[in-house]
């Protein structure tokens, strides 16, 4: 956040482009803010959607939830990678991902009930979604991806920002990360037996996710069987409690 763009990657039109139209601190540092703001208000909707599913479903469909802002020279790199230009506007209309949210759920199943929660949301714009659990990559890659649009109130204007929204279960995510070390380590030049390898891991983590769904859903028939009824009177009872502590709390004032 605090890091300043480099200039260093910039080409001497690219210079002479943020010579003419330079953003000030204040423009750089408000540009910045409005993808954190998205990424919190994001983040309020998934925090929501966790607490209000555990309560509703007694479990929570989210095992974690993680964000992050890219930094000023990554987007500048990306910016220069895909062609866009290098100001404030440009960056603002053909990036997407400066804003990242990545949700880790237990269960496949949970994933798309994740995506179906947010998406329903009418704040939530979604104008790119990619099912890489449906359509994995060649190299073994799983993952829901979302770019989500979202309004930012901001004092004197409403800022519509993109915010990248990964949804994976826990094993995707082990492998992903993984294999993003890998890549990180060789820079890219990966040899052939580690991919295989990953290939097989990813494959494997693949199998793991589908027993472990057949697993749950299992033990979610036989308690569906012991009675759902006794988990909706201890809900209905803990209702009535703190309906209970509330009125007391009135009394009192
Ligand atoms: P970071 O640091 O995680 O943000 P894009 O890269 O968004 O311009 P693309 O490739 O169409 O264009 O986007 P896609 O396929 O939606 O993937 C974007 C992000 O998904 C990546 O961001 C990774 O986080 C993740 N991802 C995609 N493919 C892979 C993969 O094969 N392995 C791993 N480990 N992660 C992947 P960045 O920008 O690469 O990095």
């Amino acid at each position: 956040m605090n890091e300043p763009i480099s200039e260093d990657h910039l080409t001497a039109r690219e210079h002479q482009n943020l010579e003419e139209h330079p953003p000030t601190r204040l423009d750089l540092t408000r540009f910045l803010m409005s993808y954190k703001f998205g990424i919190d208000e994001i983040m309020t909707k998934v925090n929501v959607l966790k607490e209000e599913f555990q309560y509703a479903h007694d479990y929570s469909p989210i095992e974690h939830v993680s964000s992050r802002l890219k930094s000023p020279s990554a987007i500048v790199k990306k910016a220069r990678n895909i062609g866009a230009p290098i100001t404030i506007a440009g960056i603002r209309a053909n990036i997407f991902d400066i804003a990242g949210i990545r949700i880790t759920c237990s269960f496949v199943s949970d994933t798309y009930s994740m995506r179906d929660m947010l998406i329903a949301q009418p704040d939530v714009e979604v104008v790119v979604e990619k099912d890489y659990i449906a359509n994995p990559k060649s190299n073994g890659y799983r993952s829901l991806h979302l770019i989500c649009r979202v309004p930012v109130f901001m004092s004197d204007r409403v800022e519509y920002v993109y915010v990248e929204v990964q949804i994976r279960t826990v094993a995707m995510d082990f492998w992903a990360s993984l294999e993003h070390k890998i890549y990180y380590k060789f820079q890219h030049d990966v040899p052939l037996r580690l991919l295989d390898e990953l290939k097989e891991a990813a494959d494997t983590a693949h199998r793991l996710d589908l027993s472990m769904e057949a697993m749950h859903d299992e033990v979610l028939a036989l308690e569906a069987s012991a009675g759902p009824e006794s988990a909706q009177e201890q809900r209905d009872e803990e209702v009535a409690y703190i309906a209970q502590l509330f009125r007391s709390g009135a009394a009192k004032s």
